[in-house]
């Protein structure tokens, strides 16, 4: 491990240019279930994605699926950032690209303009009908299945279904930085899930060098120049101790 690490620095020490992807496994060690993880707690081991976080599932059962973002915020309520969010945040220029909805980045204090959420944000309901009303929720207390004040139509939490386009201006602006970087640090994710994990390979066909934190490999594994088997709670900290990031 040791290796990887010092090899990894070095990688880093030499860009000029780096960003972070992040998926589920960056909140794990803050008690937030990941969403394929051969561990029980594994979001799906209990419930059935397509049902519940696509906008047919919502339609066939709102109430259901509102119930299942309310208990997830519930959770996101109770949890802290861990270490590895706080190592992040002692970047404030590494711009975060992630395809997590928690806001753990930015309670840990990294600026949440350099928060790309390509799959939006379960901080905030919105409009199903997308007329433009939006507002922030309380975690903690969350409301129940309501209807839009604007038209009427169901509110259900701002992030992005199976089968729902990711927000282009976020989507545009990851692209963009990814073909430009030449480092891009891969924290917990399976990389199961477009077209999010797709910037890995645009990273990678720019030139870029690959990092990986993950706890086991995983599809992209082949894409990395350096692959580190670990906790990124623990590794980040090590990893990145002492170096000057930044993404522009
Ligand atoms: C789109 C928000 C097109 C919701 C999420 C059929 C119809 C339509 C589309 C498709 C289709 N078939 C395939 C697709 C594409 C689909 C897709 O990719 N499906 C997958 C399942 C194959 N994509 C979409 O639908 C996207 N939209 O394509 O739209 C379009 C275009 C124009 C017009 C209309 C339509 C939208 C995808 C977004 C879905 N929403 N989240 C919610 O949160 O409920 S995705 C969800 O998965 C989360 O965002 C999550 O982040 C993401 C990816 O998972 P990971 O983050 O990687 O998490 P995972 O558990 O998988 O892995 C955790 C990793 O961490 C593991 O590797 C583990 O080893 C590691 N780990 C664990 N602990 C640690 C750790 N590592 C380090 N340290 C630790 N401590
Ligand atoms: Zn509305």
């Amino acid at each position: 491990m040791e290796r990887q690490i010092k090899r990894a620095r070095d990688m880093i020490a030499r860009a000029t240019t780096v960003a972070a992807f992040s998926g589920a496994g960056i909140s794990a060690e803050s008690g937030i279930a990941t969403f394929r993880d051969s561990e029980t707690h594994a979001l799906w081991k209990r419930f059935d994605p397509l049902k519940l976080a696509s906008p047919e599932g919502f339609i066939e059962d709102p109430e259901t699926v509102i119930d299942w973002y309310n208990w997830r915020r519930e959770q996101l309520s109770e949890v802290s950032p861990n270490g590895g969010h706080l190592a992040f945040a002692r970047y404030p220029d590494l711009v975060q690209i992630t395809q997590n909805v928690d806001d753990l980045l930015e309670r840990a204090g990294v600026n949440s303009d350099h928060i790309y959420h390509l799959h939006g944000t379960i901080t905030k309901d919105r409009c199903h009908s997308r007329c433009g009303y939006e507002e922030t929720v309380d975690l903690a207390t969350a409301p129940g299945l309501r209807h839009c004040p604007h038209c009427n139509a169901f509110m259900r939490p701002a992030l992005v279904w199976f089968g729902e386009p990711l927000p282009e201006a976020v989507w545009h602006k990851a692209e963009v930085l990814c073909s430009r970087i030449n480092c891009l640090l891969v924290v917990g994710t399976s990389a199961s899930v477009y077209p999010a994990a797709g910037l890995i390979e645009i990273a990678k066909s720019s030139g870029a060098h690959i990092i990986i934190i993950n706890t086991q490999s995983s599809g992209v594994s082949d894409l990395a120049d350096v692959e580190i088997i670990g906790r990124s709670g623990e590794l980040l900290p090590l990893l990145l101790e002492g170096l000057s990031l930044s993404s522009y």
